[in-house]
């Protein structure tokens, strides 16, 4: 039969109440020394053992208290992508933090989902063949 200590503040419970999930203590005491609870299985233990309801992970909001239901490792690109994402050099980083690939710079399609790869296009021709018309020509003078 396991020993538990009673309560740090010399309450005594039953040893059934002893890591039954419960403070029975008054001051947690009976649930610290327990081995870690085991969550259910639509919940999710976070790194600190904490349990989470599943739907809660990736949700890009910190429930567990370590956070650790919204680490990139685990997420990926389930959960938005971080706004302050880096690129690789030989890529575009459009407004909304996506990456797209340098060729895809205004090259006429609009690559990020904000159309930023197109906005900054200043240089690039692509409407100013008509002003070099006919009477562009016959309006020169010589
Ligand atoms: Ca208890
Ligand atoms: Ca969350
Ligand atoms: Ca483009």
């Amino acid at each position: 039969m396991p020993v538990f200590p009673v309560c740090s503040n010399k309450t005594c419970v039953a040893t059934i109440f002893v890591c039954d999930g419960d403070d029975d203590c008054g001051d947690g005491s009976d649930e610290r020394k327990c081995p870690p609870l085991t969550c259910n299985p639509n919940e999710f233990q976070c790194n600190n053992s904490q349990c989470i309801p599943q739907i809660w992970v990736c949700d890009n909001q910190p429930d567990c208290e370590d956070h650790s239901d919204e680490l990139m490792e685990k997420c990926g690109y389930k959960s938005k992508p971080p706004i302050m994402s880096t690129c690789a050099s030989h890529e575009f980083r459009c407004g909304n933090g996506e990456c797209i690939h340098l060729n895809w710079k205004c090259d006429g399609d609009e690559d990020c989902k904000d159309k930023s790869d197109e906005q900054e296009c200043r240089e690039y021709p692509q409407e100013h063949e008509m002003v070099f018309g006919d009477r562009n020509l016959n309006s020169r003078s010589s």
